[in-house]
């Protein structure tokens, strides 16, 4: 009898072969969630519907604080695709793609690939149509279906786009002006939407993949709970509305600057949403929207976990799934991301590691986007590229309490005054510490913001002008000063 009948015979008689380091290469499903906060059954949110994020972390490990490294969708993914942070992949925007300077970077998929992985991505990887073909084996593939399938938004995205046509409106201009609303309630099957689609890709692919007998590295992008917040009916019925909490703090932070936190433009480009503050019957609607899109997207990352069970994929496969930065709902008087608040830079993170003890674990080590790079190239066992700018966090998968960064690093451009300005944030276990300085003269400092979570969990009040704070103030702009690189773990 060969070996490897030895290995088959011995798994049918006492279960799947427990992975054991060196011996078989772990695989790798790697989920992207598009705008998911951690308000959820496993962040203590239990009136989220959530069974298939909770089910992923009651089998592996939850973060309970990382950060992104910029709050908006292609800075944050292409600074976790690069293991590099944002002044680096010079991504600080929506129309930059990280080749223009790293032109050679090797992204962690094609990492992968280079080290003799299948390598596939479909859905939202990279954003919008910034695509990358060397991360893959083979080309990139989505799921294309119509945003809305109500007939009062497909009706209301016509007479926007004929309204936006006669204004003289084209291309790319036509197309942003012609929305619908910002939610839907459609009484549709799964695949209507584009996540439903998704998930038959991925259900294809993974079998597909189970014939080729080699290891895998599967990047799958859900949309939702990205606006709109459209989702099948049966989503929507899973919340009462009545039931459905505003935020607690309506108003903008005490004391920061007007331009910390914007009311959120990304909302108001949808139709009748009005400019200022969001009266309370929308605003319930709106999370109502948010809660069912979460329940909706869960429910098709389900189908992708079963598949993954079914073909015998869950002892040998590492599940990373991480939502690409926060939101406000509501909270600051503010909508969507765009900022260095906590809500908007604290993003979720869950992974299950075979091998690994992770069932249902957590810990408080603050983290980074930039550190998942690492720490799965570490789990699978390849060599670290030199450019990266985290740290692999395995050291705290296998003990959640060991001591770990010193802060986690976020920013977020603006242009206030006629100045370009950056403000670079640094949350440590305590404090939310953030410098606005002049993006073109680093040195040129404009504002702090100061936020004590011990009694600000919410960030509501700025204290860093408060006179009585000035030894805390200078105490916080030395470590901030030493930027990420001060913060890092000693690694025995
Ligand atoms: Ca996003």
């Amino acid at each position: 009898m060969t070996a490897a009948r030895l290995i088959a015979v011995a798994a049918l008689v006492f279960g799947p072969v427990a992975y054991a380091p060196g011996a078989e290469k772990l695989n790798i499903l790697f989920v992207a969630v598009d705008d998911l906060r951690p308000e959820f059954g496993a962040y203590g949110a239990p009136y989220v519907k959530s069974p298939n994020l909770d089910r992923l972390a009651a089998r592996g490990f939850t973060f309970n604080r990382a950060y992104c490294q910029q709050a908006v969708c292609s800075p944050s993914r292409s600074s976790l695709l690069t293991g590099t942070r944002p002044d680096t992949t010079k991504v600080w925007d929506l129309v930059t793609h990280f080749r223009t300077a790293l032109p050679d970077v090797v992204t962690l998929p094609q990492l992968f690939k280079n080290n003799g992985y299948f390598v596939q991505g479909m859905g939202k990887i990279y954003h919008g149509g910034y695509d990358d073909p060397p991360s893959w084996s083979v080309p990139w593939t989505n799921a294309r279906r119509p945003q809305y399938a109500s007939a009062e938004n497909k009706a209301i995205v016509e007479r926007s786009k004929a309204a936006a046509a006669t204004e003289g409106k084209k291309g790319k201009a036509l197309n942003k002006a012609a929305r619908g609303r910002a939610y839907e309630s459609a009484d549709v099957p799964d695949n209507t939407y584009q996540d439903g689609g998704i998930a038959e890709l991925v259900i294809q692919a993974l079998r597909d993949i189970k014939a080729k007998n080699q290891p895998f590295f599967l990047a799958v992008g859900f949309i939702k709970p990205h606006l709109p917040f459209v989702s099948p009916k049966k989503y929507w019925d899973l919340y009462d509305p009545k039931t459905i909490a505003l935020a607690p703090n309506p108003f903008r932070p005490k004391g920061a600057p007007p331009y910390a936190v914007l009311p959120g433009g990304e909302l108001r480009a949808y139709h009748d949403i009005p400019a200022g503050h969001i009266p309370d019957d929308l605003a319930r609607t709106l999370k109502h929207g948010y809660y069912a899109a979460i329940s909706y997207m869960d429910a098709q990352l389900g189908k992708v976990l079963d598949e993954i069970d079914r073909l015998g994929f869950r002892d040998n496969t590492i599940v990373v799934l991480w939502g690409d930065h926060g939101w406000k709902l509501g909270e600051h008087d503010a909508w969507c991301k765009h900022s260095n608040v906590e809500l908007d830079t604290h993003a979720p993170l869950l992974i299950s590691v075979p091998g690994l003890a992770t069932d249902g674990r957590r810990s408080d080590a603050l983290v980074e986007f930039v550190d998942i790079y690492p720490s799965l190239a570490e789990l699978a066992g390849l060599p670290l590229p030199k450019h990266l700018e985290g740290t692999s966090f395995a050291p705290v998968l296998r003990e959640p309490k060991t001591r770990w960064k010193s802060a986690a690093f976020s920013q977020y451009p603006r242009q206030a005054n006629g100045q370009r300005l950056m403000g670079y944030s640094m949350r440590t276990d305590r404090y939310r510490f953030t410098r606005w300085v002049e993006r073109d003269h680093p040195d040129r400092f404009v504002a702090a913001e100061l936020y004590d979570h011990q009694i600000d969990s919410q960030e509501n009040q700025n204290i860093a002008d408060d006179p009585t704070n000035a030894a805390l103030v200078a105490r916080l702009t030395e470590q901030w000063k030493k930027g990420w690189r001060g913060a890092a773990p000693s690694r025995r």
